[in-house]
């Protein structure tokens, strides 16, 4: 399509100008689903040397793009087709925003000109539109000589400030359209620091600095958004220079290791409840943290916020916070840190105390872990699991469900930064393939991802797509036969109760069928010697881990929140 007879002027097109413009600010992969108008993208940008994952449902390539997002921090690219594929990405790219991940969804879309006066195209349907309210930004380019500026705005847009999905439309029509090739090249933009340092005010950050050293009982909160910033360095010496004990946020687990002293996880009660000056570093205080007041929290008034994030709206958005600190972590964590300077150090009775409090529950904890059970309960499947990250704690844990995700994140321990992978603030059923495939795409490390059998029946089909890549993703089902629990029935005996799956699914014949490793096990010997073998071999495994139907709680840790607990409270 480049070359023309020599009389004329060398032609690009469109196709070529949107690849061109991808490779120019450095993405390397497409995540994504081929069909009209994008097949030949897809085809050209793997001719042109992008890597071009196809998946079998947009939903989970838009999750793929999403989470290598967050593990990069450049966009993350999910391909669509029109209207449906659209759709399909587009939860995914909602997720994305609500979790602050940088993604770009491009989708090919149909004639504006039959769209707009509704006369029934092919995949009819104003994507730009439907796009917008669920996402930080939405483009539509509508001539090949926009394509540079057009991605340049989704890549800007995704990254800067506060990260999160962009939306960017392209209609059939403009692939095919061609510029001089000389003119295409000088059209094409590339990002100057996309995501630019943003210091913070030398007020505020003595402001926070001064509260912090008044306080008597000092906590620190990350976030993922801690995570997202890499500034590990950094948060490290914060906390080993202040001596503040730290709580992570899920996804934040193992910013420094759970095993650090100084972390207070098994003792998150006790820290949220008595502390007096709470630091929030990249994380918010929605529904995940009781938005910062209620029973979870010390009495109204008694206990004061620093907050640092990227997003000045942020601030106040539950209660008011004392010393708000807006700029990257990166440039306020090393701010603080200048006033920082080994003089102070949280005081050590408060230490102590939380070091006593985590120890009783740990042992308690540890005493849990070491019964194990046949038919396995949670603990005695988990318990061989913590075991597998301490012995590799650079493999990467993605996970999902209900029990099994609350239950995860409590007993495995994380050793290192962005290593933890989950349904984040939606606490949303169906990440887990999507991100299993990107991070091992993108990190080239072993993925260990621990699925509830509910949320895997949500990506379930990607199993192929991790065969045919033939990607070290060892995937662990705790098959309890249903959603929390599988052992409801239908009160009036006709159906299978709304919550339970056919009892003893083989799941691992699913992994046989395309190819990989398929095992199913029921102690938890069985099961530490299946994965170890999984992720030794990196052959794309899946391990039926039969769990005890009985033994899950209704919404695992958050079955206060279903509607019909506050009916039995009244
Ligand atoms: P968690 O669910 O782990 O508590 P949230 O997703 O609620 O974390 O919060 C992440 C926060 O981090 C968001 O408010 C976002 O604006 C912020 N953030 C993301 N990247 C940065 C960054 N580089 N510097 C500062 N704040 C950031
Ligand atoms: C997109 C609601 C929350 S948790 C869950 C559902 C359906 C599944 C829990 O069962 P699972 O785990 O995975 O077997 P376990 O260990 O407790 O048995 N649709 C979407 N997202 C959510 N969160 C739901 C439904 C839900
Ligand atoms: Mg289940």
């Amino acid at each position: 399509m480049r070359a023309t007879a020599s009389e004329e002027p060398e032609l690009t097109d469109g196709f070529h100008l949107v690849i061109d413009a991808l490779k120019l600010n450095g993405i390397e992969t497409i995540y994504g689903l081929p069909g009209i108008p994008i097949t030949d993208l897809g085809r050209m940008a793997q001719a042109e040397g992008l890597r071009v994952v196809s998946f079998r449902h947009e939903q989970n390539a838009g999750n793929a793009a999403a989470i290598a997002g967050f593990l990069t921090g450049k966009p993350g690219i999910c391909l669509t087709v029109s209207a449906p594929g659209f759709l399909n990405g587009l939860t995914a790219l909602a997720n994305a925003t609500t979790n602050c991940f940088p993604m770009i969804l491009i989708s090919g879309s149909s004639e504006r000109e039959i769209v707009d006066l509704q006369q029934g195209d092919y995949e009819e349907m104003d994507q730009l539109a439907i796009a917008k309210p669920l996402c930080k930004a939405a483009f539509r380019v509508l001539h090949a000589e926009d394509i540079g500026i057009g991605v340049a705005r989704a890549i800007r847009a995704a990254v800067s400030g506060r990260p999160g999905g962009v939306y960017l439309d392209l209609p059939a029509k403009l692939f095919a359209q061609t510029i001089d090739v000389v003119k295409g090249k000088t059209s094409l933009v590339k990002v100057i620091d996309p995501a630019p340092v943003q210091i913070p005010g030398k007020d505020a950050v003595k402001r926070a600095l001064d509260l912090l050293k008044g306080a008597k009982r000092p906590l620190i909160i990350f976030g993922k958004g801690a995570a997202y910033a890499q500034a590990d360095d950094a948060v490290r010496d914060l906390v080993e220079k202040s001596g503040i004990p730290f709580l992570p946020m899920s996804m934040a687990k193992g910013l420094l290791p759970d095993t650090h002293p100084l972390c207070a996880g098994a003792a998150r009660s006790k820290v949220l409840k008595e502390a007096d000056v709470v630091m929030l570093v990249g994380a918010r205080l929605n529904w995940l943290l009781s938005h910062g007041k209620g029973k979870t929290w010390g009495a109204p008034g008694t206990q004061k916020f620093i907050q640092i994030d990227i997003e000045p709206r942020e601030m106040d958005s539950n209660i008011e916070i004392a010393a708000p600190l807006v700029g990257d972590i990166g440039s306020c964590v090393t701010a603080l840190l200048e006033g920082i300077d080994g003089s102070w150090k949280a005081p050590s009775e408060w230490v102590d105390g939380i070091k006593a409090k985590k120890d009783d529950n740990i042992a308690k904890m540890a005493k849990k872990l070491s019964q194990p059970k046949v038919p396995m309960d949670f603990h005695s499947a988990l318990a061989p699991l913590k075991q597998v990250i301490k012995e590799r704690p650079d493999a990467i844990l993605v996970n999902e469900g209900a029990n099994t995700l609350d239950l995860a994140r409590g007993v495995i321990d994380m050793y290192q930064p962005r290593k933890r992978l989950d349904v984040g603030t939606w606490g949303v059923m169906g990440v887990g393939l999507g991100f299993a495939v990107a991070a091992a795409i993108e990190t080239g490390k072993p993925v260990l991802a621990v699925e509830g059998d509910s949320a895997f029946g949500f990506c379930g089909m990607e199993v192929e797509t991790i065969c045919r890549y033939n990607l070290p993703v060892c995937i662990v089902i705790f098959n309890n036969d249903g959603i929390y629990r599988g052992t409801d029935a239908d009160p009036t005996g006709r159906d299978p109760g709304t919550t339970v799956f056919v009892k003893g699914s083989r799941y691992d014949k699913m992994m046989e069928a395309f190819g990989g490793v398929g095992v199913s096990v029921t102690t938890p010997n069985e099961l530490k010697r299946a994965v170890d073998e999984a992720l030794s071999s990196g052959k794309p495994t899946l391990i039926n881990a039969v769990i005890d139907p009985a033994a899950g709680t209704e919404s695992g840790r958050i079955g206060n929140l279903n509607p019909q607990s506050a009916l039995k409270k009244k």
